[in-house]
């Protein structure tokens, strides 16, 4: 199959607010520095929702989703030496290129080697690899893992260990990574402290994993949705507070500045809610108390918070794919699944074949749902 296009199906979003459509499309050979992928699984992180949606500026449509994906190479572009055919490989929405400013600062995961083309939906060269019956079609976030096969280029592709079930590690790819990461590489959460982690979906959880690991003592989970206690606890939280169910007038920030003793060392928004941003910032103990952004926020949504909250102290960060460099990180973290020091299994909540993938999307707005696998 090298060298010529390969038929095959993927789920194509025509326009913003439809459910996706599975269609037979064309995907042209990797050019120079890029690989095409087959991709044995992938799993639905709400981000990819949230440009179904219609409201992510960065959103173009007709385009294939999909950034939390697992796969093989099956064939490489001119000048390919770090993986080739046949290599496991994670896809990298956060490319590495190790020689851009970015990569070579040291202070970043964010690298600028292929961020502009890939935010419109294109490849390096301007162009894309899939079509649908002659039409282009954009691709997503440098992945589009809801297809049988992709190309990404060489920069933005983890080569992996063929033991780990690509079919579990593809979470690596997204929610897991990001969440662990924010915790442990992004906060630095040492042990004895004190984390609060608003929004327990697959992310909130991954950051409570991360800190549990890390060593903190208090872990608290808030959601508005009931049903994320029990898997709240298994993960490490020492208390889950229902941020819906406060008495009249009390706000949650108040709440737990009162309960912790003035307030959380670290807290983290995995909501993408500007007002749950806010809650988390002001949530943080004066003085040092960090708050770290996870979640993304609608096109010309905007936070704020009083000036005084930072002038005593308090420290507004934000963590891109949990600060993790993905060619260089993530073998090891694959390792630590293997290993028995990260859990993902305990994340899969729902398997569906990519016939139902739509189903896999209203599984997400349901609370028993932390992550849906689609698999190949
Ligand atoms: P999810 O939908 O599975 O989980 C979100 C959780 O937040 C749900 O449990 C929901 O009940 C809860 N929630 C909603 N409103 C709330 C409120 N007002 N107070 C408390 N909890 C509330 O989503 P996910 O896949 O875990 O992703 C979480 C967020 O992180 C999304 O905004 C996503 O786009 C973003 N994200 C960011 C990165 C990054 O690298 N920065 C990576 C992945 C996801
Ligand atoms: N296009 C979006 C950007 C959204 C965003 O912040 N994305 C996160 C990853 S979400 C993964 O589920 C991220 O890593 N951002 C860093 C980057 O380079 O995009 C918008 O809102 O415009
Ligand atoms: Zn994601």
């Amino acid at each position: 199959t090298a060298g010529k296009p390969i038929t095959c199906r993927a789920a194509i979003a025509w326009e913003a607010g439809k459910p996706l459509s599975i269609e037979t499309i064309e995907v042209a050979p990797p050019k120079a520095g890029e690989v095409r992928i087959k991709i044995v699984a992938t799993g639905v992180c709400h981000t990819d929702a949230y440009t179904l949606s219609g409201a992510d500026s960065e959103g173009v449509f007709p385009v294939i989703f999909g950034h939390e994906g697992g796969g093989i190479v099956e064939s490489v572009g001119e000048g390919v030496t770090s993986v080739q055919a046949g290599d496991h490989v994670i896809p990298l929405y956060t490319a590495e290129c190790r020689e851009c400013k970015f990569c070579k600062s040291g202070k970043t995961n964010l690298c600028g080697k292929v961020r502009e083309t890939q935010g419109r939906g294109l490849m390096p060269d301007g162009t894309s690899r899939f079509t649908c019956n002659g039409k282009p079609i954009f691709h997503y976030m440098g992945c589009s893992t809801f297809s049988e096969y992709t190309v990404v280029c060489e920069v933005s592709v983890a080569k992996i260990t063929q033991e780990a079930p690509l079919e579990k590690v593809c979470l690596l790819g997204c929610g897991i990574t990001t969440g662990y990461g924010a915790a442990t590489r992004t906060a630095k959460v040492q042990k004895g402290d004190s984390v609060a982690v608003f929004g327990l979906g697959g992310v909130g959880l991954s950051v409570v994993q991360g800190a549990k690991q890390a060593g903190a003592t208090t872990i608290i989970g808030v959601d508005v949705n009931p049903k994320k206690e029990k898997l709240a606890k298994e993960m490490g939280c020492t208390l889950f507070v229902n941020s819906k169910e406060l008495p009249a007038g009390k706000t949650i920030q108040a709440h737990l500045v009162e309960i912790t003793d003035g307030g959380l060392d670290y807290t983290f928004d995995c909501t993408g809610n500007v007002h749950v941003m806010r809650a988390a910032l002001e949530a943080c103990h004066k003085g040092w108390g960090e708050s770290i952004i996870i979640g993304v926020a609608a096109a010309g949504q905007e936070i704020a918070t009083r000036p005084f909250q930072l002038v005593t102290g308090r420290v507004w960060r934000g963590s891109a794919f949990g600060g993790v460099k993905g060619r260089t990180e993530l073998p090891g973290l694959v390792q630590d699944y293997l290993n028995g020091k990260i859990k993902i299994d305990e994340f899969i909540t729902h398997n569906f074949g990519l016939d139902d993938i739509n189903k896999a999307f209203d599984a997400m707005h349901d609370g028993d749902c932390i992550r849906a696998i689609i698999n190949y």
